[in-house]
């Protein structure tokens, strides 16, 4: 069980928070921190993700995998709309088990940890499989403040629990998380102070999934598309070989390993043809199709 005190008392129904400036500044530790914090902050009339979640109250912030359903884009015109929203989240709702489909054993008695928990939909659906406590950090504040508004509409506070906290620095104890994820975030930090925060916290034995985009060392650099992603989202996309380095360092031996490029492709398709595209869909195909950056699942085992 975690005994630290938490910053998640002090954000309010609004999502605002009433942090101390002192708690702000040993959460967001440097200028970058801070302005992603900032990003994700100011970030919040975002149709692509909210008229999705609204659907069942599962908010996301990743992508979505699997085939389109051809028939959202024929039929009545004035259910279209509706029906590729319904879409779009289905694929992301898709994404999200199968990353919870890689933690192994869970038992109802285990903690686990969303490392970048967003509006907390991946941590809501890890409660409502496996029973047992979540606990999501997020560098904003008002993403705390949203995610736990989720968690008190589907009745699990006491189950599920957001906090103001740094991912590279979470305070929570050591060992006590019998699996940790990262659902698209890994791109914010560096790799090797991450895992290694992931490894004090992780038994002997437990488990790492993470879902990301990366790009690829063999087509050299960083693509134009790839920095187009960057900058769009303020973050800082890793190669692929990063990612084996940091986790061989840090005590994590890959057990499975999926590129799931091409099962990403017909999300980013149907999503630039709905009327929640933002622009960056056409970044995210060219890099996917000239093979500049893939998505990625890796699964770690702490040893
Ligand atoms: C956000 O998802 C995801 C990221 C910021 C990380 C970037 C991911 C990569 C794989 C590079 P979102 O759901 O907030 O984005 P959007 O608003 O575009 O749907
Ligand atoms: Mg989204």
């Amino acid at each position: 069980m975690t005994t630290e005190t938490s910053n998640t008392a002090t954000t309010t129904a609004t999502g605002m928070s009433a942090a101390t400036g002192t708690a702000t500044a040993s959460v967001l530790r440097t200028p970058y921190q801070r302005s992603v914090a900032a990003y994700w902050n100011i970030n919040r009339n975002d149709p692509v993700n909210l008229r999705l979640g609204e659907i069942d109250g599962l908010y996301h912030h990743h992508y979505g995998i699997g085939e389109v359903d051809p028939s959202v884009l024929v039929g009545p015109a004035e259910t279209r709309d509706e029906r590729i929203i319904a879409e779009l989240h289905r694929l992301e709702t898709a994404q999200a088990n199968l990353l919870l489909d890689h933690l192994g054993d869970i038992s109802p008695t285990d903690l686990l940890l969303d490392a970048g928990s967003g509006r907390g939909g991946t941590s809501l659906m890890a409660h409502q499989r496996f029973g047992c406590r979540v606990d999501g950090v997020t560098i904003s504040e008002y993403q705390v403040g949203f995610a736990n508004e989720q968690a008190a509409a589907h009745g699990v506070s006491d189950q599920v629990r957001f906090h103001f906290r740094n991912m590279l620095g979470t305070g929570f104890e050591t060992g006590s998380r019998q699996g940790i994820w990262t659902n698209e975030t890994t791109m914010y930090v560096d790799l090797f102070e991450l895992f290694g925060e992931f490894s004090r916290l992780l038994p002997f034995g437990g488990r790492y999934v993470c879902i990301t985009g990366c790009f690829n060392d063999i087509t050299g650099g960083r693509s134009k598309a790839v920095s187009r992603i960057d900058e769009h989202y303020t973050c800082n996309i890793h190669r692929r070989s990063d990612y084996f380095r940091a986790l061989a360092a840090n005590r994590l031996a890959p057990i499975n390993v999926f590129d799931l490029t091409d099962a990403t492709i017909p999300y980013w398709e149907l999503r630039a043809e709905s009327s929640v595209a933002t622009g960056i869909e056409e970044a995210f195909l060219n890099a996917y199709r000239e093979g500049s950056f893939h998505y990625l699942l890796i699964v770690a085992d702490r040893i």
